[in-house]
């Protein structure tokens, strides 16, 4: 094109939008070309996916908690709709700041591209060849903002070329020639562009497909039914008072809290796992699934709680596990005097530090758990195994996944939430919450009943008491004991006068001890303080 000479090199400039386009385009390339890669090498490999993972290992625990906190389960999907609007923005900017020579998009797509190698590469739980998709990633998103942006200057310069010749030429035939080349090149560019784009998409999905076929559902599927030797007697019928407002006493599955750092969860098929004991042991032991199933299952009902709960927040749930002893496998490695912690890893890389003397003694009751209400674990629940632990908050105890458990120095290894500043022992404190009425309900004065739960596990619940404003407290009805190692519901009528009242509620655990008024954060080691609801009686 004779017209690329003649443009002068000040008109050769990109429009907003086409440079916008090339920006977002080569996003695209780089985001698609890497999730492809990835479902070949390992699904958390995907740039996306791994920067993502990268922000949660590295903000703030204040941040994650918080989030944890106030978006619950939506935090997952609310961080990768922020880190997709980052980078959007970030290839707006590249597109924008390259108008006229690719270099400086070039650099932001390369310090993009560096970033995803350095976020698989951060990741303890991915090999070496999994660095290929975000190297991958990297070589697409700049081969394609450097190809879009030479076709789109071309055109440019022959659109701006045409122009030029439309003032200064007089001859019909020159026009007519400067813009067939001017509609050549702009449909050289559109075309490249949707290419390009479909190109990403196609990509991106083959990826996905690759990356999910080993999905652990099947292999879950194919368990069967998980029959233990020695099951729990029948629930008594007052185990809660759900008809009065509790919740349940066993949290179907679909309800059970989920807490974990996963943005993807991880896929593991029963066969490919195994659960390796080491460190400071006699002998280095390793199950499979098989091993574990094949052994007499116990089943044992326990409450989890996680130690970011709030003071009256959802994040308890009771189930009956099914598993085995831990303290059995335990006993088969035969560990040292002079463990401290049992390190555990889970196959994404999270780790927990159990003190060592609870995982061992077999009065607590330690399970490796593989079956969760009368099913396999679901996925999202630690599929294949993960441990339970009664009366220690999930973040030292209840590895979901689980893939090692070493025994060690608490000075050797430092646990993922102890490394950001959670506390080394962390028992479950004696709490209690209002559930009916919920908060700031409006009642109808006279007789209001109110129900709710307590817990203390491994103590156990020795009474509830509620008062009214500055009231009295009075004793409420408790459920029936099903076991220390799991919550009590109660429920309780008062008389309510017409106006705006506080009901607060207070427990008290078998070791006498009460409850505490003060209000405490949930870090270091788990809230305290008595949870009141505002009761509006008219
Ligand atoms: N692999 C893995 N296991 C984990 C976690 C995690 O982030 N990763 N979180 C722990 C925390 S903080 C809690 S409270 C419990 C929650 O278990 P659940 O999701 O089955 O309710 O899992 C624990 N096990
Ligand atoms: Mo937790």
């Amino acid at each position: 094109m004779s017209t690329l000479q003649e443009a002068p090199p000040e008109a050769r400039r990109l429009s907003l939008p086409v440079a916008t386009l090339i920006g977002l385009l080569a996003l695209a390339a780089a985001l698609g070309v890497g999730h492809l890669v990835a479902g070949f090498v390992g699904y958390t490999a995907s740039p996306f996916i791994a920067v993502a993972n990268y922000v949660v290992d590295h903000s703030p625990t204040a941040v994650v908690k918080w989030a944890e906190r106030t978006l619950g389960t939506w935090d997952k999907p609310v961080l990768k709709a922020g880190l997709a609007v980052v980078l959007v923005l970030l290839a707006l900017l590249a597109g924008q700041f390259s108008r006229r020579t690719p270099r400086a998009g070039q650099v932001l797509v390369f310090v993009l591209g560096a970033a995803g190698v350095a976020a698989v590469y951060a990741r303890s739980d991915l090999g070496q060849v999994s660095l290929l998709a975000p190297v991958a990633a990297l070589v697409a998103g700049l081969a394609v903002f450097t190809y879009l942006h030479r076709t789109a200057l071309s055109r440019e310069s022959a659109h701006q070329g045409a122009a030029l010749s439309r003032e200064s030429a007089h001859q019909g035939a020159a026009l007519s020639r400067e813009s067939g080349a001017q509609g050549a090149s702009r449909r050289e560019f559109l075309r490249a562009g949707v290419g390009v784009a479909a190109g990403s998409g196609i990509a991106a999905v083959v990826g996905q497909v690759a990356g999910t076929s080993t999905n652990a559902e099947d292999s879950r599927a194919a368990v069967g039914p998980l029959v233990p030797a020695r099951t729990e007697p029948p629930l008594p019928a007052d185990a809660d008072f759900a008809k009065l407002g509790s919740p349940p006493f066993l949290t179907p599955n679909a309800d059970f809290y989920r807490i974990d750092t996963a943005l993807v969860v991880p896929q593991i098929r029963a066969e490919d796992w195994s659960l390796k004991i080491h460190g400071m042991v006699d002998r280095e032991v390793t199950f499979s699934y098989a091993d574990i199933r094949d052994r007499p299952l116990v089943e044992r009902r326990v409450t989890l709680t996680c130690v970011s709960n709030e003071v009256g927040g959802p994040l308890i749930s009771n189930a009956a596990w099914i598993g085995v002893d831990l303290a059995d496998l335990l006993d088969e490695a035969g560990v040292r005097p002079g463990a401290e912690q049992m390190f555990a890893t889970s196959v994404d890389g999270w780790t927990c530090g159990t003190p060592a003397n609870v995982a061992l003694d077999r009065a607590r009751g330690a399970m490796l758990a593989i079956g969760m209400n009368g099913e396999p674990l679901p996925v999202e629940h630690g599929f294949p195994a993960r441990i339970v632990i009664p009366g220690l908050y999930g973040y030292v105890s209840a590895t979901k996944w689980v893939e090692s458990l070493e025994f060690t120095r608490w000075d050797a290894r430092q646990a993922y939430w102890l490394s950001r500043g959670w506390a080394e022992q962390a028992p479950i404190k004696t709490e209690s919450r209002i559930d009916t009425p919920s908060g700031f309900a409006g009642v109808t004065a006279g007789k209001v009943r109110l129900a709710g739960t307590a817990w203390a596990q491994h103590t156990g619940i020795a009474k509830v008491e509620v008062r009214l404003d500055q009231g009295p407290w009075q004793p409420a009805t408790l459920s029936a004991e099903v076991s220390k190692d799991t919550w009590r519901m109660w429920w309780i009528e008062l008389d309510v006068p017409k106006g705006t009242h506080q009901a607060s509620v207070r427990a008290t655990d078998q070791d006498g001890y009460t409850q505490t008024e003060n209000r405490a954060d949930p870090v270091p080691d788990g809230a305290t303080g008595w949870h009141s609801v505002t009761l509006d009686a008219r």
